[in-house]
């Protein structure tokens, strides 16, 4: 193992259901002017790190976390690298509710009750978080997120095994493509869940042949590893569920904060979302989140809006990180 890896220390949380192994000492200050260049310094250089602390054994295969770093803006309060199984995310809707609230009952951030604001250096951009803290409690989180938008409606690729298979790709952090489960012929169930893992997948890997989609104002976010099939809830038209497939094969646990962003654009642009309506949108598991549109912008020549995601996330220990030199497994492994 690198000799640059030595210890760390964590704080464990999961926001509705979702780990977030929030990093708070250990890494040094990463390299790059911008969180998004710390980023890319850390996926050339330091990727180690995130194998370490995200596969098994330290880790499992929807192991999720976030870096702590001074922020590169003087705008901001923390700087935050995400992480996870699949890569470094450029921004992560439940891992932010997770630093948020780790933020302040760690008191990590100057605490004020009720409502502690507290500015992220993602790399997205700024993302702004309000908590409800009650006696030192952060009870929900509402993030203010990056602007999100629909890249392009009823798009068409061919997937082996599924046929022409019709989506929409939508930006919310991260790019979704968001698809009526009932298309792909699978019913919502927890017993499909391999099967629709499978389907996301298969049509994970056509898009990003067939039809990348480039984030129009940067166009090093040029991939779709998040396949958001969705179906109707029991409480009315804006209550939705989700089963988030996100690649090399897994769900997310929380309702998904970036792909709630990018749902409530879709559903903008589509023109089934009023600016004073409430999206429930609900994980895998059960649980839910609440999106609402803040406002609209533009992104490039796109229409867009300004989401905000409320949830809640529960601190649930503390680690300390060494690596023994005679550990066989440095890196971890998935199986
Ligand atoms: O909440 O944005 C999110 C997220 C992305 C991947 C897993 N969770």
């Amino acid at each position: 193992m690198r000799p640059s890896l030595r210890t760390v220390t964590t704080v464990e949380s999961h926001t509705e259901g979702m780990p977030t192994r929030v990093v708070t000492s250990g890494i040094d200050i990463i390299p790059g002017a911008t969180m998004f260049e710390r980023r890319q310094y850390f996926l050339d250089h330091m990727d180690y790190i995130r194998e370490w602390l995200m596969y098994e054994p330290r880790g499992h295969g929807a192991m999720s976390g976030a870096i702590l770093q001074p922020p590169t803006r003087s705008d901001a309060d923390w700087g935050v690298l995400y992480i996870e199984v699949s890569g470094c995310l450029p921004m992560c809707g439940h891992g932010t509710i997770g630093v948020a609230t780790v933020l302040v009952e760690k008191n990590l951030v100057p605490v004020v009750e009720p409502v502690t604001t507290i500015r992220l250096d993602t790399p997205a951009g700024l993302v702004t978080v309000e908590v409800a803290v009650k006696d030192g409690k952060a009870e929900k989180v509402t993030l203010i997120n990056v602007p999100s938008f629909s890249l392009a409606l009823d798009q068409v690729v061919d997937v082996p095994g599924f046929g022409k298979v019709t989506y929409d790709m939508a930006f919310g952090g991260n790019f979704y493509a968001i698809i009526p489960i009932e298309r792909v012929g699978i019913e919502f169930a927890r017993e499909n869940g391999q099967k629709i893992l499978d389907a996301g997948l298969a049509i994970s890997q056509a898009i990003n042949e067939q039809n990348r989609p480039i984030h129009p104002e940067n166009p090093e976010i040029n991939v779709c590893h998040h396949i958001d099939f969705i179906a109707p809830g029991n409480a009315g038209a804006l209550h939705w569920k989700n089963a988030m497939a996100i690649y090399p094969g897994w769900f997310d646990r929380s309702p998904c904060g970036t792909g709630t962003s990018a749902r409530l654009a879709q559903m903008v642009a589509r023109e089934e979302f009023a600016d004073s309506d409430v999206l429930v949108n609900e994980s895998w598991i059960g649980s839910q989140f609440e999106g609402r549109v803040l406002e609209h912008t533009t992104v490039g020549d796109l229409p867009a809006i300004i989401p905000t995601i409320t949830g809640r996330a529960w601190v649930m220990g503390e680690a300390t990180w060494t690596l023994d030199p005679t550990d066989p497994f440095p890196q971890g492994f998935l199986v």
